[in-house]
């Protein structure tokens, strides 16, 4: 049966279904789009507008915690999900709150800047695609940046409060993993797959799915030195060294 992930380059949502289809060994496919020109495919594909979708089976599967759980049910070895009830339960809450707060404010933050380096955030996005599709995408960044500022959160007020909000998740995570190393009991689950992967982005990891393309403009540069002597950054790179697949 095959599989494909509809996903976009580097984005933090789409590495949480990138990390759990590359952890379960589970054979697949990548179908990368351009964030914006995106739009029309995906809404005929699943009926909304975001990334990731998984095709799988003859289903449409929408949104990474679906996706992880989707592929959780049918590929249960490794587990992510903590067998203990309540262990689970809180895992997925972990889940829920990181998805709904930490994700969208990571990435206002690192848009905050990228809407000032479109030639970057056209590589970042559409390095794997050709000359063409490139050009085109880069000549129509003046254009759309105003939406892409709106559909990030990238207003003054909005971008302080991410500031505030992700330093207040690091040091949650930091405080919660001082004990085993872990989220939620001793084990890696799905909180730690979906706090490192949303948290990524600002640690500025090494994986080939997350290296973002060098040199880093100064001004994204300025973004991850913010908190890069956290301890939840090295915290993030080590949950990536031992759990996040090549
Ligand atoms: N809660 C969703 C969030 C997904 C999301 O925010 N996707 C972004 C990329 S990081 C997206 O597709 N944005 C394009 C759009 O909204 O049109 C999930 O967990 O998958």
């Amino acid at each position: 049966m095959s599989i494909t992930l509809h996903q976009f380059a580097y984005s933090h949502f789409n590495e949480k279904a990138r990390w759990i289809l590359d952890l379960k060994g589970i054979d697949h496919r990548h179908e990368t789009y351009l964030p914006g020109p995106h739009m029309g495919a995906i809404k005929k594909l699943s009926g909304q507008a975001q990334t990731p979708v998984l095709e799988a089976d003859g289903k449409v599967i929408s949104g990474s915690s679906a996706i992880i759980d989707y592929l959780e049910t049918r590929h249960p070895q490794p587990p992510l999900y903590p067998t203990d009830p309540e262990h689970r339960e809180r895992a997925l809450e972990w889940q829920r709150e990181m998805d709904a707060s930490l994700g969208p404010d990571v990435r206002t933050l690192l848009f905050s800047a990228l809407v000032n380096e479109g030639t970057y955030l056209c590589n970042m996005f559409g390095g794997s695609k050709g000359l063409a599709k490139r050009l085109a995408y880069r000549a129509m960044f003046p254009i759309a940046r105003g939406v892409i500022a709106k559909g990030n959160g990238v207003t003054p007020d909005n971008v302080a409060r991410c500031k505030t909000s992700t330093r207040e998740w690091l040091d949650r995570i930091s405080e919660q993993a001082k004990a085993t190393g872990y989220l939620v009991g001793d084990t890696f689950s799905v909180a730690d797959l979906t706090a490192a992967a949303l948290l990524a982005p600002i640690a500025d990891v090494s994986h080939p799915a997350m290296k973002r393309p060098r040199p880093i403009p100064q001004s994204v540069q300025d973004i991850l030195a913010i908190n890069a002597s956290h301890p939840a950054i090295e915290w993030t790179n080590r949950i990536y060294d031992q759990h996040r697949p090549a």
